[in-house]
């Protein structure tokens, strides 16, 4: 490849000149910005396990006090990018978030999308846009973006949950912000009961929901429940997986993100391909080993990972007699809404 002019080959005083008017030459930096077939990942494959968050996160509950923090956070962070700017990938942010007993996390509402997978615990609930969502281990709960949230404990041991959100690549757009709010007024109405059967919708005089996010709470044991019949319908099938979707329109459960429950069969192994966007994967159940680039980690129930887009990553259920289930995150809807998704295979 032919080497481009660097910034040093130029006369310092035309350098300066550019400098003053705010320009600067291409040239030098176009390899760095248009690198040859594969983009420049800071995505570092990245493993958190939950054995050595926990601690810490049950310290900052003596630490500080709800009030202090408004949301009890330790952010899992991709050194890659940099501790200080709390990125998993380019576009996704991952955090683990403590609530106990009696704790109340005030009503806000925000532009980037949030999703909550619930880690551990019971009797935490979230209301989001007036709906009380009940947590339970490996529910996934929406918070899209602009509706208000908040988070409650009714119950006597600490909740913990893992928060995705696409914050990085809203704040990088220059388009993060909250705004806080008075507690909600709980509504009556279960968007998670009311579509909680495949097939069939809500339908009031012959017109459907108008409801930009109809479906806020997919319970853990109905997609279980989805993963265990295909299993059983399909032996030969390789891939044992679901997609969280909008029941009302079949696209992605958000806009920006995309979100998935795995199921590996006892003992296989799955490679999944090298595709353009970036993956978190979240153990709800089971063992499993991840492979990613160089990386390999052996990952218990909740434990967490990341993983750089345009990498192909092997995942094997370390339990030889019983089925694993892995809670996948991704950038795949902002990849082909921009255009740039790709399955390299
Ligand atoms: O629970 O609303 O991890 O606003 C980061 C920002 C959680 C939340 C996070 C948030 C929240």
């Amino acid at each position: 490849m032919q080497e481009l002019g660097r910034l040093e080959d130029l006369p310092q005083d035309y350098r300066d000149d550019l400098k003053h008017l705010n320009l600067v030459p291409l040239w030098p930096s176009l390899r760095a910005v248009l690198p040859p077939k594969v983009p420049t990942r800071q995505t570092q494959p990245t493993c958190w396990a939950y054995q050595d968050i926990k601690p810490l996160l049950l310290k900052a509950g003596d630490l500080t006090p709800i009030e202090k923090a408004e949301r009890r956070v330790l952010v899992l962070a991709n050194p890659g990018h940099g501790l200080e700017n709390m990125k998993a990938s380019a576009a996704m942010y991952l955090g683990m978030q403590l609530l106990l007993p009696g704790e109340w996390a005030p009503s806000h509402r925000h532009t980037p999308n949030a999703v909550r997978m619930i880690v551990e615990g019971e009797g935490a609930y979230t209301t989001v846009g007036g709906e009380k969502c009940p947590m339970r281990r490996g529910d996934l709960i929406l918070t899209p973006t602009g509706l208000w949230h908040e988070h409650g404990h009714d119950g006597t041991d600490p909740v913990v949950w893992l928060d995705v959100l696409d914050l990085p690549l809203v704040y990088y757009m220059e388009a993060s912000y909250h705004i806080n709010g008075e507690r909600q007024t709980v509504v009556p109405g279960r968007g998670d009961q009311q579509y909680a059967r495949g097939g069939v919708v809500p339908t009031s005089v012959f017109e459907r929901s108008k409801k930009a996010y109809p479906m806020l709470r997919y319970a853990w044991t109905d997609a279980k429940a989805a993963l265990e019949s295909m299993a059983a319908d399909n032996p030969a099938q390789e891939t044992v997986q679901v997609t969280y979707i909008n029941p009302e329109t079949g696209g992605d459960a958000e806009n920006i993100l995309g979100f998935y429950a795995l199921m590996l069969r006892p003992g296989q192994t799955l490679r999944l391909p090298a595709r353009s966007p970036a993956q978190v994967f979240h153990i709800i159940e089971g063992q499993v080993q991840a492979h990613i680039v160089d990386s390999t980690f052996r990952m218990v129930e909740a434990d967490t990972c990341c993983a750089p887009g345009y990498e192909a990553v092997t995942l094997k259920n370390l339990n030889a007699h019983q089925a694993a289930f892995v809670f996948i995150a991704d950038e795949s809807p902002l990849h082909r809404k921009l255009g740039v998704y790709e399955n390299r295979g």
